[in-house]
């Protein structure tokens, strides 16, 4: 078996995103505790019935409770990471039953009261801070009252030690809980920080060239294996060169800001939209046939027309050209029909400018649309 198949056929088929690297964790935590738990009492037990070690009767049956409570909740725990808080809780109040039956039923174990400390760490790592103080108090408070109803007590120096070693293991873990806690959340902030710093555009927030196509190739994947159409629209801004010449490079930063902001607004959820050169826009609409980017291509033509941005001093008229590229049949590379779009768009930029402009696939020229 390899690693990847024991570790599925343990954990089961679940999957976490790299930024709840710590709920991985808790979750293959618990189902190693829950799955050590049922082992060990497992061995116990066998160890009964060859005659190993003896234990009395009643605690027998609790233990051998416990070991089919124990498989019993690891299978209802793996691959569904759902249910890691009400597994977690189940196993607590299987532990604490199985702890008392210990402490009840083998007086002639006088370590037997340890259990309950081996308990407290699992409890604020996997449930939290306030499950763990709850079940460190409950356990002082439970082990004075069954001291005080046992045949063969604890000392009351006995008591002391256990209850103040608890209170001591509880403050300890709260704080290591809560810093470590503290620690992955602000790893997760920065790699998260990192992340969009490596896929995003620094200027405008859309996706940056390299993250644009990245996203684009697994569209098309997407579409080769449903043979669904997807299309391409390429946007670059009219004379952008002469904004920055008349009124300055910063200027151009902000209209290039709100053509970019005016975009976002305008596609669809599904749609990438990327800056991939200076002033020029790429959007790529998954199932969209040539007559829908075309409509969408129109209407961000007209907006970008409209949007006259405040450059401080006044409102600046701004336009794009727009070349629309559409495959509705056999799949076509991201490179071909990128291309198919920047020479529809530089047709457009013959005609005029602040027009809109397609190419067929295996025409020659791009068909214009009036501006
Ligand atoms: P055309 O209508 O033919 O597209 O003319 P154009 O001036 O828009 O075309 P060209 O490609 O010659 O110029 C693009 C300009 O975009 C050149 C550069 O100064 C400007 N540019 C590129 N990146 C940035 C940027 O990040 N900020 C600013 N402000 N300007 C940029
Ligand atoms: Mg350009
Ligand atoms: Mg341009």
């Amino acid at each position: 078996m390899t690693k990847r198949t024991l570790s599925q056929w343990i954990f089961g088929d679940v999957s976490f995103p790299q930024s709840e690297e710590y709920d991985e964790f808790r979750y293959k935590f618990l189902i190693a505790l829950v799955l050590a738990g049922a082992v060990l009492t497992a061995i116990f037990v066998i160890g009964e019935y060859g005659k190993i070690n003896r234990i009395q009767t009643p605690h027998l049956l609790s233990m051998q409770l416990f070991t089919l409570a124990s498989f019993g909740l690891w299978l209802v725990l793996r691959g569904r990471r759902h249910w890691f808080r009400p597994v977690g809780w189940a196993y607590e109040i299987a532990c604490l039953m199985e702890y008392t039956s210990a402490q009840w039923l083998v007086p002639n174990d006088e370590l037997r009261l340890l259990w309950f400390f081996t308990n407290i760490p699992g409890v604020f790592i996997l449930l939290g801070q306030r499950a763990g103080w709850v079940i460190t108090g409950l356990s002082v408070f439970w082990l004075i009252l069954s001291n005080s109803l046992m045949l063969s007590p604890y000392s009351g120096n006995a008591m002391a030690t256990a209850c103040f070693g608890m209170i001591y293991m509880g403050v300890f873990f709260h704080v290591y809980g809560s810093r470590s806690m503290s620690y992955f959340v602000r790893m997760r902030d920065y790699n998260l920080q990192l992340e969009q710093m490596a896929s995003h555009d620094m200027l405008t927030g859309v996706l940056n060239a390299r993250a644009y196509y990245a996203a684009c190739e697994q569209h098309i994947q997407i579409a080769s294996r449903t043979g669904q159409p997807y299309s391409v629209i390429f946007v670059d801004l009219d004379h952008f060169k002469s904004v920055n010449d008349t009124h300055g490079h910063s200027a151009g930063d902000a209209v290039l800001r709100a053509v970019a902001q005016c975009m976002r607004h305008s596609i669809r959820q599904s749609d990438a939209l990327g800056r991939i050169g200076g002033e020029e826009f790429s959007i790529f609409m998954p199932n969209t046939e040539r007559a829908g980017a075309l409509q969408l291509a129109e209407s961000l033509r007209l907006a970008v027309q409209s949007l006259e941005p405040w450059i401080g001093e006044r409102n600046l008229s701004i336009t794009a050209s727009i070349g629309v590229a559409a495959c509705e049949g056999q799949p076509e590379t991201m490179q071909a029909i990128q291309q198919r779009a920047d020479q529809a768009m530089y047709e457009a930029k013959k005609l005029g400018r602040n027009r809109v402009s397609w190419l067929e696939r295996g025409q020659a020229l791009p068909t214009g649309l009036a501006g």
